[in-house]
């Protein structure tokens, strides 16, 4: 069975098996959470970020894949880099925002993570309203069929710890 937990923080500083990258699809890094994630990693993410365009993702990754690499000087021992949507009104994109929940999950599953971090995928520079981002979040976490054990949400403001705990477990 799976437990989800809520916490308000920083992703870099958790004591995880694996954290999720709000990355996008050049893998090749950017800000938030994507910038955060390789400060603190350090050039070996972004190392083994190249590797995969050189090898696999020639043309980069389709937003709603995930794929793994080091978490290089982080405690995780890896990082699950996943491309959220940005938000439009004009089309539903919700299937890929769940999309990046449940194929991070699958590659936690492939590796043996036991405990995963997320962020609050596409709910900052990709503008997806918080309200919204947090149900679909939670809902597709709750109906995954995986080995995690722990899934953390790690809400970065009040705001974000406030909507996904209203969602409740
Ligand atoms: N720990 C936890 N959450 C964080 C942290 C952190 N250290 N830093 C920011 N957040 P964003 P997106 C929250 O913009 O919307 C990048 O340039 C933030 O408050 O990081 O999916 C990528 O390269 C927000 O709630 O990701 C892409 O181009 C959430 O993380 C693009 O941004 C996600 O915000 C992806 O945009």
């Amino acid at each position: 069975m799976t437990t989800i937990t809520f916490v308000r923080g920083d992703i870099t500083k958790q004591h995880v098996d694996a954290i999720v990258n709000a990355a996008n699809s050049s893998l090749l890094g950017g800000g938030g959470v994507d910038g955060a994630i390789h400060r603190a990693g350090g050039p070996e993410i972004l190392s083994a970020c190249r590797d995969l365009r050189a090898s696999h993702y020639g043309k980069g990754l389709a937003t709603g894949r995930a794929v793994a690499t080091t978490a290089g000087r982080l405690q995780a021992r890896w990082v699950i880099h996943t491309v959220g949507p940005v938000f439009s009104r004009e089309e539903d994109r919700s299937d890929l925002l769940a999309s990046c929940y449940r194929e991070s999950l699958r590659v936690a599953d492939e590796l043996g993570a036991r405990t995963v971090a997320f962020p609050a995928i596409s709910t900052g520079i990709f503008r997806w309203p918080m309200d919204d981002a947090a149900r679909i979040a939670v809902e597709t976490v709750k109906t995954t069929d995986t080995s995690v054990e722990e899934v953390r949400f790690v809400l970065f403001d009040e705001a974000a710890y406030a909507a996904f705990t209203a969602q409740g477990h």
